[in-house]
């Protein structure tokens, strides 16, 4: 049994960090462009397979800047507020969603219609690429 985890360990560990072996997935993501110079809101699920990280940020050909926020009560009312990542639980998954934890993305400089590439960054060093066609604009009510 040793030698079966000895050599299950080599494997993993010899593995260049190419796409094939990375536990992180991300699936159904959602992009909301805002109405006017608003921002865009993307939502998306990531899965882990592997032990836990952060999602520290995101990147995107399409937007200037792309921000973590998520939503905290302050008295009553709920406000929107950046944070530096978002914790991804081993074995678990990290959802992005409506009311809760999101990317917020400046500066759409992207075409309407066409699938929009965004990458997100994890503390593990790894990066996973999603796309989603950007749905019409919506009021996000993201006043900021
Ligand atoms: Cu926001």
């Amino acid at each position: 049994m040793k030698h079966l985890i000895l050599a299950l360990a080599l494997l993993v560990w010899s593995g260049a960090p190419a796409a094939a072996d990375t536990p992180l997935m991300a699936m159904q993501p959602q992009i909301k462009l805002g109405i006017g110079a608003r921002p865009a809101v993307m939502f998306v699920t990531v899965h882990n397979k592997g032990a836990a990280t952060r999602l520290i940020g995101a990147k995107s050909d399409a937007f200037a800047r792309i921000e973590l926020h998520t939503h905290e009560m302050n008295g009553a009312m709920m406000r929107m507020v950046e944070v530096a990542a978002f914790n991804v639980p081993a074995k678990g998954k990290l959802h992005l969603a409506p009311g809760g934890h999101h990317l917020m993305m400046f500066g759409f400089r992207g075409d309407e219609k066409q699938a929009v590439k965004v990458t997100l960054i994890f503390a593990n060093g790894q990066e996973v690429t999603t796309a989603a066609t950007p749905t019409s604009r919506a009021k996000t009510g993201h006043a900021h």
